[in-house]
């Protein structure tokens, strides 16, 4: 028997006919690919230390080498891996439904080596540093260093344009989101008939509203999650498990309906 005829009949009908999917996805989508979840983040050499604490400006101004040395880590951990067959269903997804709009908080670009394409990134990226002075962007970020070695701490590079110091292209807590993405993100989420919410903790706004928004929209909204989450009666389900595990059921059951 597929999967998916066990799921919820309500479900199963949701399923058919989408012409207009959300998928917003967090750290649990690339987990299967090795890197933490980022209230896991903190793992190794840097497990005594708090992730809200470090994605901070303020943080960055007290220590800017930390802070660089953190996210460089991360960088070179994300080059290491490759995308999981989450972020590739969910790439074939958009070749099966006639529109999909895909939204990552994620900082990683694995949406993007799976063959999406016009993600929104709503929490920035790794890849694209830039002047915390004048925001001028790093035009080339050298390979990031082996940072496993025990080595935490990593001058960030100076600005070419004002000799600024050069922080990590990323929304930090207090920092506005991208506006056009952001715009573009809760509108995708008002015209949905589908919202697939996968690998996400729902505790940071405003992105935590998108599941909210679609489902008071009337869209039907999934949440793919090892840990089961509270959903409402009407029009809201979770599947409860990995990410690389269940999208390409899901896949499955949108291409043989
Ligand atoms: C799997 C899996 C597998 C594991 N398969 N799943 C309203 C109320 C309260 C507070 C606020 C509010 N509005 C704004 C705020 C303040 C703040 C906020 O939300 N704080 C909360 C913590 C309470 N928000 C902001 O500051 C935002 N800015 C803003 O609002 O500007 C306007 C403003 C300015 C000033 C004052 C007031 C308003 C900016 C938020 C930017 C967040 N940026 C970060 C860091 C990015 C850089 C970096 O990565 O270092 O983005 S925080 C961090 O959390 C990161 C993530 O994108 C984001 C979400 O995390 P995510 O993706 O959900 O990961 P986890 O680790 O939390 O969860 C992983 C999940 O995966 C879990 O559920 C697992 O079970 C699951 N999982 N394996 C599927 N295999
Ligand atoms: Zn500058």
């Amino acid at each position: 028997m597929h999967l998916s005829e066990t799921w919820p009949p309500a479900l199963q009908q949701a399923l058919t006919n989408i012409r207009h999917l959300v998928v917003f996805t967090g750290a649990g989508v690339s987990a299967e690919s090795g890197i933490p979840t980022f209230r896991d983040a903190l793992t190794g050499l840097w497990s005594t230390f708090d992730a809200e604490a470090l994605a901070t400006p303020e943080a960055f101004l007290r220590d800017p080498e930390l802070v660089w040395g953190w996210y460089e880590w991360r960088r070179s951990k994300v080059l290491q891996v490759q995308p999981n067959p989450a972020h590739q269903a969910i790439a074939e997804l958009a070749r099966q439904v006639p529109r999909l709009t895909l939204i990552t908080q994620n900082v990683d670009d694995l949406h993007e080596r799976a063959g999406s394409s016009s993600v929104l990134h709503l929490h920035g990226s790794l890849h694209h540093p830039r002047c915390f002075r004048c925001a001028h962007p790093l035009e080339t970020l050298p390979d990031p260093l082996d940072l496993s070695l025990g080595e935490r701490r990593l001058a960030p590079p100076r600005c070419g344009h004002c000799g600024g110091l050069i922080r990590p292209g990323v929304v930090w807590f207090g920092e506005m989101l991208p506006e056009q993405a952001l715009t573009d993100a809760f509108a995708a989420a008002r015209s949905c008939d589908l919202l697939l919410s996968v690998g996400t903790s729902g505790l940071v706004y405003p992105a935590a509203q998108i599941p909210d928004i679609a489902w008071q929209a009337g869209a039907t909204v999934l949440h793919v999650n090892p840990q089961p989450l509270v959903v409402r009666a009407e029009r809201e389900f979770c599947l409860t498990g990995l990410a690389g595990e269940l999208l390409p059921h899901l896949l499955a059951a949108l291409v043989r309906p």
